[in-house]
C-alpha cells in the first residue's frame, strides 16, 4: 500500500488539478460565448487535436461528489490492472500499446436483442455525463475520479433482457499478445478477467459504463476504451477494457472470487464493518493525503444503494 508524506506530493499534481478546474471554468464561459456567437464551442476545438479520439458533448451530473479530485498523475499512475502486471506502476507503461480501435463489445445471453457493438456506436448510445465518484480499493486506499460515462441501465433498457436474466457478467479482453500479465504462469488471475452484478445493481443509476475521465477519453491503463464503474463496491468490481456483456440466470463466478473465495466474494460492497481476512476495512488512505480517514458504508453511497441489500446478511454476502 502506498503511504505518502505531504512533502512527497509534487507541485505538478497540484498544477494539473488546478489547470483542469480552471479549464472547466473556461469551458463554461466559452460554451456560453459560443451559444451567443453561434460558434461551435470547445468540443469542436477538442476534436481538432490530431490523432485524438474526441468524445461527444458531456453534461454534468447531480450524482457527482464535490470532494477534491485526485490528480491526473495519481489516477493514471497508481493503478491496478493485472493484465499489465500485478504492481501499481507497470500498467501506465505497459498499457500504452493496447489497441483500442477497432473494438467491439458483444452483448449476449438472456436478451431479446443480442448485438455486437462497435465501441464508437456504444459511446453515442446515451448522453455522456461527468460523474465524479469516490473509488475505494479493497487494499484500503481511495481516490476521487471525474469519470465520463452513462448508466449501464441506458444500455440494458435498449436490449430487452428476458425474464431469466438475473445477473450481468462483464468480460475483459483476453489477448496475451497485447496484455503481458496474461502471459504470466503464476501469481496472477485466470483470464479473461470476469466480473458480475445482480441485475438490480447493474440497473442502479450510479452504475455506469465509463468512456473517459478528466474530460478526455480513458487512458489505456484506466480501462480504455470502455469499462464498468460501480462506486459503492470495491474497485475490483469495476472491470476494465471490456469486450463482453452477458445476461445470465446464475450468479457469475468473478475472477477474484475464483482466485480466493475466502477473501473475495461476489458482492464486494464497501463495508467498514466487515474486515478482509488479512486486514481491516475500517479506514482508508485517500491517495495524496497524510492521515487516514474512516471508510464509509457503501463508500458513502448508502443513501442511494442500501435498499438493494435490505434484509441481507452482509457478513455472509461479502
Ligand atoms: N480488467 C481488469 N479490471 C480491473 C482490474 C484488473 O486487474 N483488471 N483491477 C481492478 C481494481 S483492483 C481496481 S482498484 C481498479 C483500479 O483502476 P481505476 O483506478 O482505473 O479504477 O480497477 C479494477 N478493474
Ligand atoms: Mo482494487
Amino acid at each position: 500500500m502506498l503511504i505518502r508524506k505531504p512533502s512527497d506530493i509534487e507541485p505538478s499534481e497540484i498544477t494539473d488539478r488546478a489547470l483542469y478546474q480552471n479549464r472547466r471554468a473556461f469551458i463554461k464561459s466559452a460554451g456560453a460565448a459560443a451559444l451567443t456567437a453561434g460558434l461551435p464551442g470547445w468540443f469542436a476545438a477538442e476534436a481538432a487535436i490530431p490523432g485524438k479520439i474526441a468524445l461527444p458533448p458531456i453534461r454534468k451530473s447531480a450524482y457527482s461528489t464535490n470532494e477534491p479530485l485526485n490528480s491526473l498523475k495519481d489516477i493514471t499512475g497508481y493503478i491496478n490492472f493485472y493484465e499489465f502486471g500485478t504492481d501499481k506502476y507497470s500498467p501506465a507503461v505497459l498499457a500504452k500499446s493496447l489497441r483500442t480501435r477497432p473494438w467491439t463489445v458483444r452483448v449476449s445471453g438472456e436478451v431479446k436483442r443480442p448485438k455486437t457493438f462497435e465501441v464508437d456506436e456504444l459511446i453515442k448510445l446515451a448522453p455522456l455525463e461527468e460523474r465524479t465518484y469516490r473509488l475505494r480499493c479493497v487494499e484500503a486506499w481511495s481516490m476521487v475520479i471525474p469519470w465520463i460515462g452513462y448508466p449501464i441501465a441506458e444500455l440494458i433498457k435498449r436490449l430487452e433482457p428476458t425474464g431469466n436474466a438475473k445477473y450481468v457478467e462483464f468480460t475483459t479482453l483476453h489477448d496475451p499478445d497485447q496484455m503481458p500479465g496474461q502471459r504470466a504462469f503464476f501469481g496472477s488471475l485466470d483470464w479473461p478477467y470476469v466480473e458480475g452484478l445482480r441485475m438490480d445493481e447493474a440497473m442502479h443509476p450510479l452504475a455506469i459504463l465509463g468512456f473517459g475521465l478528466y474530460g478526455e477519453v480513458l487512458p489505456n491503463q484506466n480501462g480504455a476504451p470502455v469499462r464498468v464503474v460501480v462506486p459503492w463496491k470495491y474497485g475490483f468490481k469495476s472491470a476494465k477494457s471490456i469486450v463482453g456483456i452477458r445476461f445470465v440466470e446464475k450468479q457469475p463466478l468473478n475472477s477474484w472470487q475464483k482466485a480466493n473465495s475466502r477473501e473475495y466474494g461476489f458482492y464486494s460492497n464497501v463495508n467498514p464493518t466487515v474486515d478482509h481476512p488479512r486486514w481491516s476495512q475500517a479506514t482508508e488512505r485517500r491517495i495524496g493525503d497524510f492521515f487516514k480517514r474512516k471508510t464509509l458504508m457503501f463508500n458513502g453511497y448508502a443513501e442511494q444503494v442500501a435498499h438493494l441489500y435490505a434484509g441481507m446478511d452482509l457478513r455472509k454476502y461479502y
